[in-house]
């Protein structure tokens, strides 16, 4: 299938003035492609025949437009994930949230607008699990003019770490769904589509950066990883991380990063080392008692060019072990923003709302006891206790055009019972939570605070929390349960990093904040593809303000329901 992508120039005439903006048009074309991984065939969908996607690149503030085409066989939708679309939730992508999915056959015309974001971002799938082969990377350069926080770098480099299946994924979620159990473990992990030498068959193709010694590489990574949070590092190298979600961060140096899904994180790798081949790598970090997990490691090459006889085998990242909370703790409490006069932040001080939430997996008893959850159960997963339904008309729709009966507007501020999340051992009728279309109408520009609180309810774990149409800054964290006497004393004020996705400590919480200062419908959920499915979702309406540039944008022509 061939591919075509083209630059469209169009002249606007904008108060009074003649802006020539060059506004870049491309087509993606959904459709399913056989690929051969761990020596066996697997026909999977992609984007343009690509595994991973094309790669969009764009300058800080662009408007494009993209032509989604499904000549697939299921249901699509396409997300930009952390780009927050000011006053246009209609190209978000998350089905039943913000449209109804492209059938087959359908196309549906995106207008993504980039604002304020500058670095790495991602776009993928938001149907189904459709994202685990429908995904890629968005390069989002500063604009002319402005110059790096850092050294500028004299390579970059898209890293995706993705997660893979041998099998068909929507017969691994239709199973999922039906056994009520835990998805089957995925068979690896990838590094740009593929899963490096540490597995059977895999050796062609494998991803290889070649460098020349001196060089500073700028790797810009991507866990695009279905049901992981992920250690990453490279032989040897020390990283030097420079941002995360399209947000700079002040530099620091570490031997290894922890990343979570959907977050990305921006380090420089100095090629300064003895030229030799040296693998990067990354691996599971997964620390709920009992369950089982992919363990494996994915690796490509750093291989420096020159004349030299390399070591047998490229030499691997000592990285932590799969259960080290505190490694992974500490990395991600690391960040930081740049908080300088250049790139300046702007904490919500006044709060106008305070939510606390609980992320919590839940169990639902199953006739005979047969599904395959911990004793039998069907699991679920929730937000205050509230397990998210899909509606079948799209909460956009409906609350744009007043249609009754879609979702209710009843989403609680804090959750229904009051317990110690994070106890050893808890009640058993605790794990029942509350199924409904339930969402938190916010009025424009409100302040939002929201403390995460993981619960150990059936089992705790991280949850990376993911919320569309903001950046939030992170302004606290920790283990056990949230104190709301001593806890909002440490908030960092002063250097907070602005994340779109956090990973919420197992048995631990997390603060952030945010000015609704997007109108619209905006998803929030955890972006582990398993508890989202099971309904650890929530939904931001986001009412007009007053003046003309704080309303809703008119519709496009939305794929219809
Ligand atoms: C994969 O498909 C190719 C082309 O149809 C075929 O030649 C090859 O034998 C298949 N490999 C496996 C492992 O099934
Ligand atoms: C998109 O769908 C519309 C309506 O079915 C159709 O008229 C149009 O040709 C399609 N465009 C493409 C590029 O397939
Ligand atoms: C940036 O500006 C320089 C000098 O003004 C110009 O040569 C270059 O083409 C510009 N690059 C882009 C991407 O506009
Ligand atoms: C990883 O999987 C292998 C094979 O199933 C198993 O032997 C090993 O104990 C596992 N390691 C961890 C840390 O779970
Ligand atoms: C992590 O796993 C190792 C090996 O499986 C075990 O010895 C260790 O106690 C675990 N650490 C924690 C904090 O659970
Ligand atoms: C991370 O660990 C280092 C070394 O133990 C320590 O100095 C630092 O304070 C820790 N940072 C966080 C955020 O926990
Ligand atoms: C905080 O916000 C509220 C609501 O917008 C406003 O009425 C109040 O004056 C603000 N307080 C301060 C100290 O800015
Ligand atoms: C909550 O449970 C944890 C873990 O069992 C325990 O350490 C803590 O003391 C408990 N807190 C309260 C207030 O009971
Ligand atoms: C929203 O709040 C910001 C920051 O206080 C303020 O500058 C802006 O005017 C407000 N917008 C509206 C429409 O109230
Ligand atoms: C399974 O049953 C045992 C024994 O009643 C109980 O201790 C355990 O908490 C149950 N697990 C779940 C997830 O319900
Ligand atoms: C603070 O936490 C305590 C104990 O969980 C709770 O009783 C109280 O209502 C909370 N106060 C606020 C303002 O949330
Ligand atoms: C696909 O989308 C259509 C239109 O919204 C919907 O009616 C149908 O149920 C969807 N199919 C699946 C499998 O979700
Ligand atoms: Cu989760």
């Amino acid at each position: 299938m061939r591919v075509f992508s083209l630059q469209v120039f169009s002249i606007f005439i904008f108060a009074g003035i003649f802006q020539c903006n060059a506004q870049a048009r491309y087509t993606f074309v959904v459709e399913e492609t056989t690929i051969t991984r761990l020596c066996s065939n697997n026909t999977i969908l992609t984007v343009n025949g690509q595994f991973p996607g094309p790669t969009l690149y764009v300058n800080k503030g662009d408007t494009i437009i993209v032509d989604v085409i499904n000549k697939g066989n299921y249901n699509i939708t396409i997300h930009w994930h952390g780009v927050k679309q000011p006053r246009n939730p209609w190209s978000d992508g998350p089905e039943w949230i913000t449209q109804c999915p492209i059938q087959p056959g359908a196309n549906f015309t995106q207008t993504i607008i980039f604002s304020t974001e500058e670095g790495t971002l991602w776009w993928h799938a938001h149907s189904d699990w459709a994202r685990a082969t429908v995904h890629g990377a968005v390069v989002i350069y500063r604009k002319n003019g402005t110059s790096y926080p850092f050294p500028k770098p004299d390579v970059e480099v898209p890293i995706i770490l993705g997660e893979y299946w041998k099998s068909n994924i929507y017969t691994v979620y239709d199973q999922f769904l039906q056994s009520g159990g835990d998805p089957n473990v995925s068979d690896a992990y990838l590094i740009n589509g593929q899963p490096g030498d540490l597995y059977a068959c895999s050796s062609p193709g494998t991803f290889k950066l070649t460098v020349d010694y001196g060089l500073t590489y700028l790797l810009r990574i991507i866990n695009a990883a279905m049901q992981d949070l992920l250690f990453f590092g490279v032989a040897n190298h020390s990283l030097t991380v420079v941002g995360s979600d399209a947000s700079y961060t002040k530099q620091f140096t570490s031997n290894y990063i922890t990343i979570s899904p959907g977050q990305t994180i921006d380090v420089l790798l100095h090629a300064n080392q003895t030229p030799d081949h040296y693998y990067m790598a990354a691996k599971a970090y997964s620390s709920t008692v009992n369950l089982s997990f992919d363990n494996t490691t994915t690796t490509a090459i750093i291989q420096y060019s020159g004349n030299y006889t390399p070591s047998s085998t490229p030499p691997l990242p000592s990285l932590p072990l799969y259960n080290d909370t505190n490694a992974s703790v500490n990395f991600t409490g690391s960040l930081r923003s740049l908080a300088n006069q250049n790139h300046p932040i702007n904490v919500p001080k006044n709060i106008t709302h305070k939510f606390f939430y609980t992320l919590s997996v839940n169990a639902f008893p199953c006739a005979n006891n047969s599904c395959s959850g911990p004793n039998g159960t069907r699991l679920a997963a929730s937000v205050n206790n509230i397990s998210f339904v899909d509606p079948h008309v799209d909460i956009l729709q409906a609350y744009y055009n007043n249609i009754n009966g879609v979702y209710g507007t009843r989403f609680p501020d804090f959750p229904p019972l009051v317990f110690n999340y994070t106890a050893t051992y808890l009640p058993l009728y605790l794990e029942i939570s509350q199924r409904a279309t339930e969402v938190r109408v916010l009025e424009y520009n409100s302040t939002v605070e929201i403390v995460f609180q993981g619960t150990n309810v059936v089992a705790g774990a991280d949850h990376p929390m993911h919320l569309h149409g903001f950046s939030f800054y992170v302004v606290g964290s920790g283990l056990g349960n949230f104190n709301n006497i001593t806890d909002p004393l440490n908030y960092n004020l002063v250097d907070p990093p602005l994340q779109n996705t956090i990973a919420v400590p197992i048995n631990g919480w997390t603060t952030i904040r945010f000015r609704a200062s997007n109108p619209g419908v905006w998803f929030m959920h955890c972006h582990l593809d398993r508890h989202m499915s099971w309904g650890m979702d929530a939904v931001f309406i986001v009412r007009n303000g007053n003046t003309s540039n704080a309303q809703l944008l008119p519709p496009p022509t939305m794929p219809p329901c």
